[in-house]
């Protein structure tokens, strides 16, 4: 939601208003590289900010039930949705961060 509909019309819209749309991103994996660091690393090549939630191993038996397909990585969006699979969250991001190269056939190329 913008702040103000006429200065999305405009164009006048600034940071402020892109802040109060962010969607809140939340990567919940283990304390290392593995599967979850493509998606750390679109977060960091789209210079985009999200909370990089990082589970000890110690943590996870009682964690684990709590997360879809009881797996990691897991991405939250807005603190809802909940998406598993590494490749598909990163599709996701690089999708969203328009970094898929604009067409299907591109994101398939490149992907
Ligand atoms: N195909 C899945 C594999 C997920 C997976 O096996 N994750 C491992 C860590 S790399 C895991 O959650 N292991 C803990 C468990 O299975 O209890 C993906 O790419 O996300």
């Amino acid at each position: 939601m913008y702040r103000n509909y006429r200065s999305f019309l405009d164009g006048t819209a600034t940071v402020f208003d892109e802040a109060i749309n962010m969607v809140k991103y939340e990567l919940h994996y283990f304390n290392l590289r593995g599967r979850g660091e493509v998606c750390r690393l679109l977060f960091a090549a789209a210079d985009r900010e999200y909370t990089d939630t990082r589970i000890e191993q110690a943590d996870w038996p009682k964690l684990k039930p709590k997360f879809p397909q009881q797996t990691l990585p897991v991405l939250t969006i807005d603190g809802k949705t909940q998406v598993s699979q590494s490749l598909a969250i990163a599709r996701y991001l690089a999708r969203e961060f328009k970094m898929d190269g604009g067409s299907s056939l591109q994101a398939v190329v490149c992907g």
